[in-house]
C-alpha cells in the first residue's frame, strides 16, 4: 500500500476525483456534504491496475482549513495536485504547493479536472510550470473529469507509476505514528488513525504517547477497514488503544516505539524560504500531523533556533514547515539540524553556534555529533536519529577521539600532581577522578587510564608510587632478607631507616614487603617460602619447632603462623600444634 494526499484550491474537484476513483465518500461529515466543501481530512482507497492499493488523504482547499491540510500532507510523501480546468492556478493552489515544497515532497502527480467545463490547456501549462520550480520537479499530468469519468483510466495508470517510484519504507524502523484522528467507538474505546510511514505495528504492541510519555497497548488494528494482526509501513492504520481515554489523544499527538525518540522543545533548524532575519518572532511549526507555536531566534542567515510551546518527538533530518497564521503564508521549509542543541549563554555563543550549523545539512553525522557532544550514549544519539558507528569506550558510551586523548592527558596530569603532593598515597580515588574529568559513569574511567598508570583497589596510580628514600630503605631491608628471609627487622631499624606505618603501607601496596603485624615486615613471598620450610617438618609441628625451622624469633613466628592459618596454608589443632594444609 502507499498513500497520497490531495492538494489544490477550494472547489477544484479534489473530493469529486477521489470519490470517482474509489467509490468512497471522502467528505465524512454531514456538514461537509451539506456545504459541498471539505473541512477536515477524508480517507478513501482503491486498487490500481497493477494490483497495488493506494490510500488517499483528501484535504480541504479552503484557506481557513490550511492547518487541516497540513496535518494531512505532513506524514505523506506523495501528492495529487488537483487544478480545475475552468479556474486555473489559484491562491490555495500556490499555498498548497508552497507547503509541499517546504516539506520537501518529491513525488507528485498533476490532475487537471473539470475538463468537461473547459479546455485543460491553459491550467495544465500554468500548473506544470509552477510545480516544476519546486521540490516536486517535473510531474506527470492527466486531464480528467470527476463528473463524466473522462481520463480516469489514465489517472489510475499515472497513479500506479507514481506509487512505483516511491522509495521503499524501512519496516524495521521504530514507529512514530502522527495521529490525525482520535475518536471513541462504543464498546471498543479509544481509536486513533494515522499514516504509518515507517516501521511495523502489531496487536499487543506497547506504544508511548509522545506528549505525556504514557504507555498504551494496541488492542486492535485495522488498515483500510480490515482487521489485521500486524501492519507494515506504508499504511493507513486505525488503532484501538487500551489504557487511555480519548481525551488524552488528539490530532498532532504521536504514538512512538517506547524509548526510541528524543522529545525536543528546542531545535536548531535550517530554513529554506524567507531569510531567517525576516521571520516574525512567533510562528507555527507544522511537522507530521502536529502544529505547535514556536518562538524564533535567528542564528545565521538561514539557521534558526526554535523554542516549541509543546515538546515534539523530532529527529535530525526531519522536514517541517513554518507558517505565519496571521499573514496566511508559508514562511519556509525546515530541516531539523539538532534536536538537543546546547544553551547559548555566553556572549558570542550564538555566532559560534551559527558557524557550526552552517556546516550541517540534516543528514545524520555520527562523527560530527561526537565531536560536538564529546561523550554521549549511543542510545541517546539513536533517539535523535543518529545511528551509532564503531565501538563504545565503555558500556554504551561513545567518545570523541580528541576528547578521549584530552581526558587521558588530564587524568595523567592529575595523578602525577596528586603523587607529588602525596608521595605515599596509593593513587587518586576513582570518584575524585570522575569528578575532575566530568565523567557521568565510573565505568568510563578504566579505559581512560593511560599506561603506565594502573587502576587498583579503586585508585589510579603508578605501579610503584614509592619515593626514592623509601625505595632505598626497603632495598636495604631486602638485602638482609637474602640471608635470613624470616628475620624481620627490629622496630629501631625501621625507625632509623625512616619506615613509619605509612611508608610500610606504601611498600606493601607496591608489592615490595609483606606485613604480618605492626612493625613486622617480611619479604613479599614469605607465606610461600614458609610453607616450603614447614613442609619439611614432621607433622604436626609446634610453634617452637616452626620458629627454629624458620630461623626466626617468636615476635615473627607467631604472627606469621597466624597469617598462614588465615590463608589456609596451615591448620591449627586443638593442642595448639599445626599441620600443613587447610581444614
Ligand atoms: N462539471 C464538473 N464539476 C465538477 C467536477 N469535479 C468537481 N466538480 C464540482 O465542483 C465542486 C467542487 O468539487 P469538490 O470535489 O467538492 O472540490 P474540492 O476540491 O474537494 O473542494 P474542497 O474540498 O472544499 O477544497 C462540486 O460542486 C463538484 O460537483 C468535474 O470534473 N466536472
Ligand atoms: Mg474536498
Amino acid at each position: 500500500m502507499w498513500v497520497v494526499a490531495t492538494a489544490g484550491h477550494v472547489d477544484h474537484g479534489k473530493s469529486t476525483l477521489v470519490r470517482a476513483l474509489t467509490g468512497m465518500e471522502p467528505d465524512r461529515w454531514a456538514e461537509e456534504r451539506r456545504r459541498g466543501m471539505t473541512i477536515d481530512l477524508g480517507f478513501a482507497w482503491t486498487t490500481l491496475p497493477s494490483g497495488a492499493t493506494v490510500a488517499f488523504v483528501d484535504v480541504p482547499g479552503h484557506e481557513r482549513f490550511v492547518p487541516n491540510m497540513l496535518a494531512g500532507v505532513g506524514p505523506v510523501p506523495a501528492a495529487l495536485i488537483v487544478v480545475a480546468a475552468d479556474e486555473g492556478w489559484m491562491p490555495q493552489s500556490a499555498e498548497h504547493l508552497a507547503a509541499l515544497h517546504a516539506l520537501g515532497v518529491r513525488h507528485g502527480l498533476l490532475a487537471v479536472t473539470r475538463t468537461d467545463l473547459a479546455d485543460p490547456g491553459r491550467a495544465l501549462r500554468q500548473a506544470r510550470a509552477e510545480i516544476a520550480a519546486t521540490s516536486l520537479g517535473e510531474v506527470a499530468a492527466v486531464a480528467v473529469s470527476g463528473t463524466t469519468g473522462a481520463g480516469l483510466d489514465e489517472l489510475r495508470f499515472a497513479l500506479d507509476q507514481l506509487g512505483a517510484a516511491l522509495p521503499a519504507p524501512s519496516t524495521s524502523a521504530p514507529v512514530r505514528l502522527w495521529v490525525d484522528r482520535c475518536f471513541v467507538v462504543r464498546g471498543s474505546g479509544t481509536v486513533v488513525t494515522g499514516t504509518l510511514g515507517a516501521g511495523r505495528l502489531r496487536v499487543g504492541d506497547e506504544l508511548e504517547i509522545a506528549g505525556s510519555g504514557e504507555r498504551v497497548r494496541v488492542r486492535g488494528l485495522q488498515s483500510l477497514g480490515r482487521t489485521c494482526s500486524q501492519v507494515p509501513a506504508v499504511a493507513r492504520v486505525a488503532l484501538n488503544l487500551r489504557g487511555v481515554a480519548h481525551q488524552r489523544l488528539a490530532r498532532g499527538e504521536a504514538l512512538l516505539s517506547p524509548g526510541r525518540f528524543h522529545r525536543s522543545d528546542c531545535v536548531d533548524i535550517r530554513l529554506a524560504g524567507d531569510p531567517a532575519a525576516d521571520l516574525p518572532a512567533q510562528l507555527t511549526l507544522h511537522v507530521g500531523a502536529a502544529a505547535v507555536g514556536v518562538r524564533v531566534r535567528p542564528l545565521g542567515p538561514d539557521t534558526v533556533r526554535l523554542r516549541l510551546a509543546t515538546a515534539l518527538p523530532l529527529r535530525v533530518g526531519d522536514r517541517a514547515l513554518l507558517r505565519d497564521p496571521g499573514r496566511h503564508r508559508v514562511s519556509g521549509g525546515v530541516t531539523v539540524l539538532d534536536v538537543d542543541p546546547p544553551p547559548l549563554r555566553r556572549r558570542g555563543a550564538a555566532a559560534a553556534r551559527a558557524q557550526l550549523l552552517a556546516a550541517m545539512d540534516g543528514s545524520p553525522d555520527f562523527t560530527g555529533e561526537l565531536r560536538r557532544r564529546r561523550l554521549v550514549q549511543g542510545a541517546r544519539l539513536a533517539r535523535m536519529g543518529v545511528p551509532v558507528q564503531g565501538t563504545p569506550l565503555a558500556g554504551d558510551w561513545y567518545v570523541d577521539p580528541a576528547h578521549r586523548d584530552d581526558m587521558r592527558a588530564r587524568l595523567a596530569a592529575e595523578v602525577a600532581r596528586h603523587q607529588r603532593e602525596n608521595p605515599l598515597a596509593a593513587g587518586l580515588p576513582v570518584d575524585t577522578l570522575c569528578r575532575l574529568l566530568g565523567l557521568p559513569d565510573r565505568a568510563l574511567l578504566a579505559p581512560l587510564v593511560p599506561a603506565p598508570l594502573v587502576l587498583r583497589d579503586g585508585r589510579v596510580g603508578t605501579p610503584s608510587p614509592l619515593p626514592a628514600g623509601v625505595l632505598r630503605a626497603v632495598e636495604r631491608i631486602r638485602q638482609d632478607f637474602a640471608h635470613a628471609p624470616f628475620r624481620a627487622p627490629e622496630s629501631d631499624l625501621l625507625t632509623a631507616l625512616g619506615l613509619g606505618p605509612r611508608e610500610i603501607a606504601a611498600a606493601v601496596r607496591a608489592g615490595l614487603l609483606l606485613r604480618v603485624a605492626e612493625n613486622v615486615v617480611l619479604p613479599p613471598d614469605a607465606v610461600e617460602a614458609a610453607a616450603r620450610v614447614l613442609a619439611g617438618l614432621p607433622q604436626p609441628f609446634t610453634l617452637s619447632a616452626a620458629r627454629r625451622a624458620l630461623d626466626t624469633s617468636r615476635r615473627v613466628a607467631v604472627p606469621l603462623l597466624e597469617t598462614l592459618d588465615r590463608q589456609g596454608v596451615t591448620r591449627r589443632l586443638p593442642d595448639d600444634s599445626r599441620t600443613l594444609g587447610g581444614p
